[in-house]
């Protein structure tokens, strides 16, 4: 490849990044697709997104936050006898070089008590904090499925 063609290509590609996560390109952790279900009135909010750890070393999630909501906690959903419940976490783990999915009926930051009404397709900044003293900040997008 001709090296002004690698330099567009490098170029574009850190352009895309900001879409999703607003940290250095280089950080050990990613966070993408970030979107958090839009609910009726102050109804919670669960938050998916997928994580990814690009380091040899696992890293926790341990944290998230956002001026949006008054509250946001890691949340796992677990299936016992056939009934659904919500588990609070401390942290979620990402094993090395690997991605880890928070998806409906799994791992989910549960967001309550919204400032103010969001709109569908509205997005909002959220704070995720590792365990390594990472912060990444990722944008967010409000919308009624993740289709
Ligand atoms: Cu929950």
């Amino acid at each position: 490849m001709h090296k002004s063609a690698l330099y567009t290509a490098i170029v574009l590609s850190l352009s895309i990044t900001p879409l999703t996560a607003l940290s250095d390109t280089q950080s050990a952790m990613t966070v993408d697709g970030c979107w958090i279900r839009s609910m009726p009135g102050n109804t919670p909010s669960a938050g998916y997104f997928g994580l990814h750890n690009r380091t040899d070393q696992s890293v926790d999630l341990v944290g998230v936050d956002t001026t949006a909501f008054g509250s946001a906690m890691l949340h796992q959903t677990q299936t016992d006898n056939d009934v659904k419940k919500m588990v609070m976490l401390d942290k979620v783990s990402v094993p090395g070089r690997s991605t880890l999915s928070f998806a409906p009926n799994g791992y989910h930051v549960m967001f309550e008590n919204a400032e103010k009404p969001l709109d569908n397709d509205s997005t909002v900044f959220v704070n995720f904090h590792f365990s390594d003293g990472e912060k990444i900040v990722a944008r967010c997008a409000i919308k009624k499925t993740g289709k």
